[in-house]
């Protein structure tokens, strides 16, 4: 099983597309182990960013995840990281492919509502930043027909 972290951006949060977004994941069958609004501050924008430092857009990238809350969660599944970024879709959400999340509620700019792991090292750094307070560990009837 893994674990990845996906965060409904601001953009997410403020066109009310989070119960969407959720639902598009739970109906997929990656369980939730970790949710919660966070209104981000600078320190873990620039943590979370720590890689695009010294980029052109780096800044507009910190001010904008700090600027207005998200929603960040910690989803659980079979590959969840390569499934959660196949259902997000495209980082430039014009050439996101329909069907993603992406490509079905974004269009221009770079504000790509969804924030989602893209491996396991940075899944188990960022599950760390977001969530230093841990995840749950529970089972899902849906799940046991796995280990069956
Ligand atoms: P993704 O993994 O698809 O979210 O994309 P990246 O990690 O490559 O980029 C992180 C964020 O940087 C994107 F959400 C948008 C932003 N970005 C820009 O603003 N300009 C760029 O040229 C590339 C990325």
């Amino acid at each position: 099983m893994q674990q990845t972290l996906v965060i409904v951006k601001p953009d997410g949060v403020q066109r009310a597309l989070v119960g969407k977004i959720l639902a598009r994941f739970e109906e997929r069958g990656l369980k939730i182990t970790a949710l919660k609004m966070v209104q981000v501050s600078r320190e873990l924008a620039e943590k979370h960013y720590a890689v695009h430092q010294g980029k052109f857009f780096y800044d507009g990238l910190v001010s904008y995840i700090s600027a207005s809350p998200v929603v960040a969660m910690v989803l659980e599944g079979h590959e969840a990281i390569g499934v959660v970024r196949a259902m997000v879709g495209a980082t430039r959400p014009w050439e996101a492919t329909a069907g993603t999340i992406r490509g079905d509620y974004a269009m221009m700019g770079l504000r790509n509502l969804i924030h989602a792991s893209d491996a396991p090292e940075t899944a188990t750094s960022e599950i760390a930043l977001w969530f230093p307070e841990g995840v749950m560990a529970y089972t899902r009837e849906i799940d046991r027909w796995v280990n069956e």
